[in-house]
């Protein structure tokens, strides 16, 4: 039964420090959710440097030391704070990474997912869960665009680790009754992105390089597609999908796709700089197997979660590119954007 209208709904988010987690965090207090994170332990005694993401609102959240490595520790996260919806966005989320240790990746993604599932079964079976999945899933894609019935084909650990927890996830729904969901969420970025993933690379290379700190941006395989969306638009649609009475499985996506080289251009022609100049193609950023092309259908978020993406492939790359720049003291010049299709 739903909690009485003067009572706050009680969010759980593990990853609460990450890019979505932050953003979740945010989207939920304004919801009037009282919002729990689960953070790793050295998050608590480093906060400065740790919980940077979380800044604009921490002193509103409540945070609970536990690791996705350690079953009584999410456990007792469980116990102490009884969830009435669980969003569970911790992972090892670097693909690249996964290759050079898969065996952690699967470990620590595989594990979580179900001494999470297997917490909240145990402790508040009426918690609803949503589950972080990836357009990694689909890997070698056997369609495109892909929806929610594509084949998985996934070219790495993590991919492999993300096809784990969907099942996982699927599994407790099915088995145990759970209210649990599955997003299938495409590449969302946002200036809150890590440093290591190629967008958030390229803005910020590019705000060094204006800066005079560099003169040159290494990267990998330019010619890979992705389907880009904004952080802050995809966390609404992990919210509306534990709204609906019967849990399910989504696929988040803008249904446009560009290229790693389309998103230089972009971001190089926003400020008047020549990409070909400063670009360094680097073998070392290539993987041992590539995704070359993602796009996503959403039209089951579109119809069924009344869910859409407000910010465009464009406005991405400007709000990035602007906000790396200022974090280094450069306002961006304004300078006539170059089209990419
Ligand atoms: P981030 O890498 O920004 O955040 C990952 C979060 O997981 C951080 O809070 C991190 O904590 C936490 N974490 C990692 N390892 C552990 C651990 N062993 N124990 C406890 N916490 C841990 O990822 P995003 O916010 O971008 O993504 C959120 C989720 O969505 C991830 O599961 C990701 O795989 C998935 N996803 C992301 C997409 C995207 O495009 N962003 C697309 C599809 C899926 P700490 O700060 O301590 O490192
Ligand atoms: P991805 O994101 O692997 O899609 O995973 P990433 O930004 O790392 O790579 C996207 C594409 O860019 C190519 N690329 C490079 N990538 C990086 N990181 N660095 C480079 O220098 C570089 N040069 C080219 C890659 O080869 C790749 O094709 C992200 C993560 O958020 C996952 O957690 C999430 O599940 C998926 O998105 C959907």
């Amino acid at each position: 039964m739903s909690k009485p209208r003067t009572e706050a709904r009680r969010a759980l988010i593990t990853g609460i420090t990450g890019q979505d987690g932050s953003y979740l965090a945010e989207f939920l207090l304004s919801k009037g959710y009282e919002v729990h994170g689960m953070v790793r332990r050295v998050a608590l005694e480093d906060p400065s440097r740790r919980l940077g993401r979380l800044e604009p609102v921490v002193a509103q959240l409540r945070l609970h030391a536990a690791s996705l490595e350690s079953f009584p520790s999410i456990y007792q996260v469980f116990r102490v704070v009884q969830p009435d919806e669980c969003y569970h966005l911790a992972a090892q989320s670097f693909v690249s990474y996964s290759f050079d240790d898969e065996f952690s990746t699967l470990n620590t993604n595989i594990n979580g997912t179900h001494f999470v599932l297997a917490a909240l079964k145990d402790i508040v079976p009426k918690c609803r869960f949503y589950f972080a999945g990836s357009s990694e899933m689909f890997g070698r894609v056997a369609e495109i665009p892909q929806t929610e019935t594509t084949r998985f084909h996934p070219r790495s650990a993590y991919g492999i680790s993300k096809v784990a927890g969907f099942d996982l996830t699927r599994n407790y729904r099915e088995a145990y009754g759970i209210h649990a969901s599955n997003g299938i969420l495409f590449n969302h970025e946002s200036p809150r992105r890590g440093f290591e993933f190629v967008t958030r690379k390229i803005t910020s290379g590019i705000a060094r390089i204006l800066a005079g700190q560099t003169n040159e941006l290494r990267l990998g395989n330019l010619e890979a597609k992705r389907d880009w969306g904004h952080a802050r638009d995809y966390v609404e649609a992990m919210w509306a999908m534990l709204q609906q009475d019967e849990p399910d499985d989504y696929v988040i996506a803008t249904g446009r796709s560009h290229s790693v080289s389309d998103f230089v251009k972009r971001a190089f022609g926003m400020v008047g700089l020549d990409p070909d100049q400063y670009v360094v193609t680097d073998p070392g950023f290539y993987r041992p197997a590539e995704v070359q092309l993602l796009v996503g259908n959403p039209a089951k978020a579109q119809s069924k979660l009344g869910w859409r993406p407000k910010t465009q492939f464009e406005g991405l790359v400007s709000e990035m590119v602007t906000a790396d720049c200022k974090n280094l003291g450069i306002e961006v010049p304004a300078t006539e954007s170059i089209e990419v299709e």
